[in-house]
């Protein structure tokens, strides 16, 4: 498959190859944050990709529904809040509000989402619904219930080519449920299947591709994360195939929790979940893989970086080589030094960076080979229990914040996306933000294409 993908990548324009997704890493949207849009829920409208999800910079505690659009799928711009804490109510102060999904309903239209909805200690188990005019714009919450009077938890939207939508909802005492909605999405009006083994599968992820439904979902192992598994049917109400992994058996799905299956012109499926932080809910991360699909098998494999290329008809790609250039080989300014790091690759990094001194590293002369868009990986440690932020500054543009979670002892990646020049002459600097120190810097890495 490597080498398939390889042959893909000479055949497309390689200005596209650039952008990379980078699963696990912390993501920094236009605003200079972590992506806050866990459990998040997708929908296209023109081109553009709109994220839904959980802004969990107050754990558990409800704050917003953010919303964020991307046309490529890696460069993601905050937009706003599609809901946001109330006073009091079901968006009240310590309220849950989890797994938001949003489909477009062709009747009303209306964008309509669904959002699990709970107390702090998750006794209310229902579904709460809101619709709103434009899709990234403020919805009004309608409120909550309990789907055909059965507990809700985990739940997703599916709204399949007849313009039908569907609610499916994990309801500990009895299973699995796919209810049809209402025509105007605001209610459910029947059951259309169980999947009767309680405390099987939460986590649920829906699509349709040629004819065959595929749902995926998780084990019920909390914030822990466990093999993910799917199945699939001709039909939403009979038929469905036994419970299988996708993912490489023992790798808890790569660390991550099903949200989202998101399917492009039925070409490219990629498979998006969650790599929860329980301890920490904002600093969890966003674990994105392309699905390879052949009729009733799915296998999806691990990508260290790898490019979604919205352009190719024929799959995703797989990255190309990258030059790795170590932080400690920089040139320092102010209170910024090469530091012993035990994680690191060389076993050094480049540290100090930012503080009261204003430490930043210069990385010089390193080579890109596009001119376009590109993904920049750092490897980098935060051993502080907050995020840390870089101000760094790509040859002559404008300098971008960065964010690197903390990392406790460990290196981890963060990612950013800039333009540099084609050749063998790009400087990074890599300066605090503010008066902050920024992370200890292991290394960086370009792609080669
Ligand atoms: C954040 O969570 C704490 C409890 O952990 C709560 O006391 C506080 O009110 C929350 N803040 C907001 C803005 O909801
Ligand atoms: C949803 O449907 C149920 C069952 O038909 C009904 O009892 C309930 O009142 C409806 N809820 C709303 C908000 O219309
Ligand atoms: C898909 O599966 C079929 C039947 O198992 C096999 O014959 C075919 O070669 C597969 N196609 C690809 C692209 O792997
Ligand atoms: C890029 O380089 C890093 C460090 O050597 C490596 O871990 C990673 O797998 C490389 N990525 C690709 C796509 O080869
Ligand atoms: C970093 O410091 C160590 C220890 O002093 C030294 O051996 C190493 O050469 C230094 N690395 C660079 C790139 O200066
Ligand atoms: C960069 O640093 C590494 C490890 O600290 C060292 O082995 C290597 O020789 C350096 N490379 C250059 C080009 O200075
Ligand atoms: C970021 O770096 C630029 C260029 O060095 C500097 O002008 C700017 O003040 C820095 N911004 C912050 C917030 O540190
Ligand atoms: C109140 C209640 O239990 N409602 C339904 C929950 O789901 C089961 C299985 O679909 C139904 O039999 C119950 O009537």
């Amino acid at each position: 498959m490597k080498l398939l993908l390889a042959i893909l990548g000479a055949l497309v324009p390689s200005t596209l190859a650039s952008l990379e997704l980078v699963p696990g890493a912390s993501w920094t949207a236009t605003n200079g944050e972590h992506l806050q849009a866990h459990g998040a829920g997708f929908i296209e409208e023109d081109g553009t990709y709109y994220m839904v999800g959980e802004d969990k910079t107050n754990g558990t505690n409800f704050l917003n529904i953010n919303c964020y659009s991307s046309t490529d799928l890696v460069q993601w711009k905050y937009v706003g809040a599609l809901l946001s804490q109330t006073e009091s109510g079901d968006l009240g102060p310590g309220r849950v509000v989890e797994r938001p999904k949003v489909i477009y309903n062709d009747k009303t239209k209306k964008y309509v989402l669904y959002v699990h909805i709970d107390s702090s200690n998750y006794g209310e188990a229902k579904v709460g619904v809101a619709t709103g005019d434009s899709v990234c714009g403020k919805y009004d919450y309608l409120g909550s219930f309990q789907p055909n009077g059965n507990t809700s938890r985990d739940m997703t939207l599916f709204k399949d080519d007849d313009g039908s939508g569907y609610l499916i909802s994990e309801d500990r005492p009895n299973g699995l449920h796919i209810y049809k909605l209402t025509d105007d999405y605001h209610n459910v009006s029947s059951e259309t299947y169980l999947f009767p083994d309680p405390g099987n599968v939460e986590a649920p992820a829906l699509i349709k591709r040629d004819g065959l439904y595929y749902l995926f979902g998780s084990h019920l192992s909390g914030w822990s994360n466990n093999d993910n598994v799917y199945t699939t049917s001709k039909s939403l109400s009979s038929g469905w195939a036994d419970w299988k992994t996708f993912a490489d058996v023992g790798s808890n799905t790569y660390e991550s929790q099903t949200t989202f299956v998101l399917s492009i012109d039925d070409k490219q499926i990629m498979y998006m979940g969650d790599r929860w932080v329980s301890e920490n809910l904002m600093t969890s991360t966003y674990v994105w893989l392309p699905l390879n699909i052949n009729g009733t098998s799915v296998i999806m494999k691990w990508y260290d970086q790898w490019v979604p290329n919205l352009l190719s008809q024929s799959g995703f790609l797989a990255a190309p080589a990258n030059t790795t250039i170590q932080g400690e080989n920089g040139t320092y300014d102010g209170d910024a030094r090469n530091i012993s790091c035990s994680g690191c690759s060389g076993g050094y990094a480049a540290g100090y960076i930012g503080g009261p001194d204003g430490g930043s590293v210069t990385l010089r002369d390193f080579e890109a080979k596009d001119s376009a868009e590109t993904t920049v990986t750092f490897e980098y440690r935060n051993g502080d229990s907050g995020t840390r932020y870089a101000n760094v500054t790509f040859n002559d543009l404008p300098p971008q914040k960065v964010a690197f979670l903390t990392t406790g002892g460990a290196v981890k990646r963060s990612v950013i996306n800039t333009q540099l020049k084609a050749g063998p002459y790009n400087t990074i600097v890599i300066d605090g933000y503010d008066t902050g120190y920024g992370p200890d810097i292991d290394r960086v890495e370009v792609p080669l294409e």
